[in-house]
């Protein structure tokens, strides 16, 4: 388990459950929907990566927007800790509980809504799988502007929640674009509609950005309005080896040149990450025949015009192995084909977890500064630990992960602060896209100014919140005290 835990202490300021307390919910959620079972508790309990867990002795499943208001309106006249829940797939350790909050997972809450197929908007409950989203828009034509590894556990109230980026980001912009509303249930009961269904709304501040990527920090989302594109007939996908950093770079460059609008997705990996994947992931294969390649790079274009794409995207591959931009390639054939080329990119994760302890980093940082810290790194770690690298090169999104056999403290010590410290130098993010959980709580300030914090604190501190997540920690047990 990660140390990040153990460096904040519980809040005795918090009550703890009662009797009474169950009673109460069993009264607004029926007997059912107020869980103890143990096993399942251990599974509410602990994060996707099997690092973070919390030991809370209640996991509520509230399937309206009121019967989460009475929640959260009886939480906080009794000063009860809650920690918001979907899919239960967030890689910094925020959706799971740091020590004994109840724990309010929105999966009942799993209807669309809405769907008007002339404006390509959908409103649903924020409990929707995104998978299952995307299914449902399949039908109609259409397809949900982000796409992750993730999809078919993760929610979309999860997904608002921490602004998840993902495969699709360099095509249709992040969800503060995508989102056209959401409905909110504050720490006190109160609900807010800011569902709208507009793309233009300027009458005044638009609050509903302040519950993008708040990571259940503000109030609990439980409604979605989300804009979609429509679904376009030719996809292609290519999977290209590129001898080194610099013309994985250069590649990209050209793409957003050359392919233009129809460039729908640019991933890369090193060969490391590859090795990973072929050694610890069954049925996946390298699409490239066997060779040394340090770099691999995942181009998908869509478009509406089958013929132009082809020519578009052939064009292209032909012009960047001609100048040595890339030195193999090949272009999926079929849409097994392509999903087995995604595979690879997408059970990354994955394969991370059948290893051993895995220290992530999600870095923003300038495409050209990108790969030298995996360099540095590898220089400051030697042979006590694989660094790993892939990501969302498109979107100048590092995943930069540290493989060991267990975790170590003097490892831990050997990366951290260093990895912040470089991005902060470098003026990228330490989160680009997972958020800051439990594990980057303490970091902000490597991201975010004093002064900007004081104005985040004093919003939260506003908004009278009792959701124990980790600015919680922060926040509350001062406030308390
Ligand atoms: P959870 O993990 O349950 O919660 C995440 C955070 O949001 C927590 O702080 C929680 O308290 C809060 N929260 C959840 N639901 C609500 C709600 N309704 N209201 C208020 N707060 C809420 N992320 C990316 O950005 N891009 C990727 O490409 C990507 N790929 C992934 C691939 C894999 C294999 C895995 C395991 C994860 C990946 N992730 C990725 C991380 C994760 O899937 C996303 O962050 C996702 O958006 C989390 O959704 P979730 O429903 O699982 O939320
Ligand atoms: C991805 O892009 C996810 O695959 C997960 O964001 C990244 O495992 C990771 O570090
Ligand atoms: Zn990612």
């Amino acid at each position: 388990f990660g140390s990040a835990a153990s460096k904040v202490q519980r809040n005795p300021l918090f009550s703890t459950l009662n009797s009474d307390d169950i009673s109460y919910f069993k009264g607004v959620l029926g007997e059912k929907n107020v869980i103890q079972d143990e096993d399942k508790l251990m599974i509410a309990n602990t994060d996707w990566m099997r690092k973070y867990r919390g030991s809370s002795k209640l996991l509520l499943q509230p399937r309206s927007t009121e019967e989460i208001s009475q929640i959260l309106r009886y939480c906080n006249s009794r000063c009860l800790a809650v920690v918001p829940q979907g899919g239960n797939t967030g890689l910094v350790g925020g959706s799971v509980p740091v020590f004994d909050e109840v724990v309010i997972n929105l999966s009942l809450m799993n209807n669309v809504i809405s769907f008007d197929k002339v404006s390509g908007i959908l409103v649903c409950e924020a409990g929707c799988i995104l998978e299952n989203l995307m299914t449902y828009l399949d039908t109609q034509g259409f397809i949900m502007p982000l796409d992750l590894g993730a999809k078919g556990s993760c929610q979309i109230g999860g997904n608002v929640s921490t602004n998840a980026g993902g495969l699709r980001l360099v095509r249709y912009g992040s969800l503060h674009g995508n989102v056209l509303g959401v409905e909110v249930v504050l720490a006190n009961g109160d609900v807010l509609d800011m569902l709208g269904a507009l793309r233009k709304d300027n009458t005044g501040y638009d609050l509903k950005h302040l519950f993008i990527g708040s990571e259940g920090s503000l109030g609990i989302v439980t409604k979605v309005s989300i804009l979609t594109p429509p679904q376009l007939s030719a996809v292609n996908l290519a999977f290209l080896a590129c001898k080194d950093y610099y013309s994985c770079q250069k590649l990209l460059v050209e793409a957003k040149r050359k392919l233009g609008e129809i460039l729908s997705a640019f991933e890369f990996l090193d060969n490391l990450a590859m090795d990973l994947v072929l050694n610890h992931l069954e049925g996946v294969r390298n699409p490239l025949p066997p060779s040394m390649h340090d770099f691999y790079v995942l181009i998908e274009t869509t478009g509406s015009d089958e013929a132009h794409s082809k020519e578009k995207l052939e064009a292209f591959l032909l012009h960047a192995m001609e100048v040595g931009l890339i030195s193999d390639g090949v272009l999926a054939q079929d849409i097994n084909q392509a999903l087995s080329f995604w595979r690879v990119r997408e059970g990354l994760s994955e394969a991370l977890l059948k290893v051993g302890a895995c220290y992530k980093y999600d870095l923003s940082l300038p495409i050209e500064k990108l790969y030298n810290l995996v360099q540095e790194m590898r220089e400051r770690l030697g042979a006590s630990a694989k660094v790993i690298a892939y990501g969302h090169l498109g979107d100048g999104n590092l995943h930069l992960n540290i493989s060991t056999p267990q975790y170590d403290d003097k490892i831990l010590a050997q990366i951290e602060p260093f990895v912040y410290e470089w991005t902060s130098m470098h003026r990228g993010s330490i989160s680009a896209e997972h958020g800051l959980g439990l594990m980057k709580a303490n970091e902000i300030f490597y991201s975010k100014s004093t002064n900007v914090f004081s104005i985040a604190r004093e919003m939260q501190n506003n908004l009278d919140t009792d959701l124990c997540t980790y600015w919680n920690m922060e926040v509350r047990a001062k406030r308390l005290s």
